[in-house]
């Protein structure tokens, strides 16, 4: 065994073998062992930004790195398969720098402990009993919100008499019948603050890539839209009143010295009354604060009024959903975006000095080579590109109605599938309609005419950032994650686009 290899206990044999690569699919015989051999380095997340990625593949030169998470997989599914008898990690081909990290898998492999675990979250009610498949160590799982549920089950309640549960028993997962949500959610109490370290906090990038002591905003539960490519997981759409968030906000400021605010919520502008009245509090109020859109605005139904109001109120960082600029496919995830609108508004929201971003995507179901390219040409018809490129490839997560529309449309399952595990920046995978390689163009020309790599965009969004109250450093660690590279100043940054 080489020196670097590290075996898991759970399984009894130990054989390292060189890696074979074949394009054929190998079968498995019975007592198998399945040999591990990760190349390059270990990652969380592949590194390199997407435009730098998709430029090496395409000419073929990529590095080697490993995802941590790929292991972890090939460890689960060798300890599902009764033909695979050992497992043997061989660590020959990385640097000594990955065994930390091979050491975390394979404790986690073996961690095995007797409390009750309990999951939770959207994830939920998007994949029921599979879940209990895909992660047998969990005992319970609450399919809605969490207030009353967890209090149940810390209470001691058996879970049979918890509604809004799945759980384990007797070799079986049974499904309790939905619990009903929480009417008026002014009635939830504030997030407890005095058990969060802030200072802690600030240390870590906020939503919006700065180091702030972070107030964050969820002022509504639900959507009242419906597009095909979301997992809106709550039933009813909800929103709390002007006057309870702007409580939240004024305890925030004054209790804990909190000027950055961040709204996270579905589509806040859904009630532009709401809205107007509680930028109007906070204006009178004096509250000296700087509000960020995290999430995406709708675009068409945001007025002028609101983004005027919005700005005097501290509003600094807008974000669009845009989506797609091409109407079948408008219609097709049914969002059904007046697109006119949305451009207006959006063109005049970047005359003031805020951060706008257009959130846009490209990867649908039946969409073509000439409707992706769409998007990217409206986007180059208003007076600024996005401040963050963020331009991405649909992905298709389970429960989501976009599922059936992509099957229909002639996509591979398992390509589907493939899809919601890896991360939203990863490389995309083609679909029938818009092959990988024209989908690594489309990134690489996104990045040329707007993001990372157009020294125009770039310069015009570091300017943007300072005049917003972004530090250097602020701008750097923001760039070193766009980038997935240390960056040191922000002058490396800016010679990083040669064109
Ligand atoms: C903020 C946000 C993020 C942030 C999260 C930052 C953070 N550290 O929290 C960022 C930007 C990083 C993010 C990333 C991603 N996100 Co996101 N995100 C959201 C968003 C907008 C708000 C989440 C939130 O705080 N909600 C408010 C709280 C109160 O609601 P909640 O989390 O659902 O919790 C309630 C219940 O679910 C339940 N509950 C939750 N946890 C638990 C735990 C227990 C034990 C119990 C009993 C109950 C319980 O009780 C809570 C109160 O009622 C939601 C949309 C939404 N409206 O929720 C999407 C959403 C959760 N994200 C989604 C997705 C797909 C992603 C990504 C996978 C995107 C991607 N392709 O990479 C990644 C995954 C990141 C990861 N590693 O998990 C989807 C999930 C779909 C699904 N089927 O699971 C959502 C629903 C968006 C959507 N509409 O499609 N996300
Ligand atoms: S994508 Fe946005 S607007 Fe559409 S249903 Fe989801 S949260 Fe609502």
């Amino acid at each position: 065994m080489s020196p670097d290899g590290l075996v898991l206990s759970a399984f009894p044999a130990v054989i390292v073998s060189p890696p074979v690569r074949s394009s054929h699919v190998p079968s498995i015989p019975s007592n198998a062992v399945l040999v591990i051999r990760p190349s390059g380095i270990f990652v969380d997340q592949l590194a390199g930004d997407p435009y730098d990625r998709a430029l090496q593949e395409l000419f073929g030169e990529e590095k080697p790195q490993t995802r941590v998470q790929d292991v972890m997989d090939g460890l689960d599914y060798a300890k599902e398969d009764s033909r695979i008898k050992a497992v043997v990690l061989d660590l020959s081909a990385i640097p000594r720098g990955g065994l930390s990290k091979l050491q975390r898998i394979a404790r986690m492999s073996c961690e095995y402990s007797d409390a009750t675990i309990v999951a939770g979250g959207p994830i939920v009610q998007a994949l029921k009993q599979r879940l209990f498949e895909e992660v047998p160590e969990i005992d319970i799982a609450a399919k809605g919100e969490g207030e009353s549920i967890f209090g149940q089950i810390l209470a001691g309640n058996p879970p049979s008499q918890i509604r809004g549960v799945f759980y384990r028993t007797s070799g079986e997962v049974l499904e309790n019948e939905d619990a009903e949500e929480i009417a008026d959610i002014d009635s939830i109490p504030f997030p407890a603050y005095d058990l969060i370290d802030l200072d802690r906090y600030e240390r870590h990038l906020s939503y919006t890539y700065n180091h702030r002591r972070q107030g964050i905003l969820l002022t509504s539960r639900g959507c009242v839209y419906d597009c095909s490519f979301c997992f809106n997981h709550w039933k009813q759409t909800r929103f709390r009143s002007a006057e309870n968030v702007f409580r939240e906000m004024e305890e925030l400021y004054s209790k804990y010295n909190i000027r950055d605010f961040y709204i996270i919520d579905d589509i806040f502008n859904v009630s532009l009354k709401r809205a107007l009245s509680l930028f109007d509090k906070i204006v009178s109020a004096g509250l000296r604060v700087r509000i960020y859109f995290a999430n995406g605005l709708r675009a068409d139904t945001v007025t002028e009024e609101f983004v005027d109001k919005a700005v005097e109120a501290g509003a600094i960082w807008f974000t669009f959903a845009v989506e797609s600029a091409n109407e079948k496919i408008q219609n097709l995830i049914r969002q059904r975006l007046k697109l006119d609108k949305a451009k207006q508004i959006i063109a005049y929201t970047q005359q003031h000095n805020v951060v706008v971003n257009m959130c846009t995507m490209f990867g649908f179901p039946t969409e073509t080579k000439q409707e992706a390219q769409e998007t990217l040409d409206w986007v180059g018809t208003l007076p600024k590109p996005s401040l963050l490129p963020y331009h991405f490839c649909l992905r298709f997560f389970p429960g989501c109605d976009i599922n059936e529309q992509a099957l229909e449309a002639g996509f591979d399952p398992e390509r589907l599938d493939f899809t919601n595990r890896v991360s939203y920046n990863d490389l995309p995978v083609g679909t029938p309609t818009l092959p990988k390689s024209e989908m690594l163009r489309i990134i690489v020309d996104y990045h040329e005419r707007f993001g990372l790599h157009n020294r125009r965009a770039l310069h015009s969004a570091v300017g943007t950032l300072r005049s917003v109250g972004y530090s250097e450093t602020e701008i750097v660690h923001m760039y070193s994650v766009l980038k997935r590279k240390m960056l040191e100043n922000v002058d490396e940054l800016l010679r990083s686009v040669r064109q």
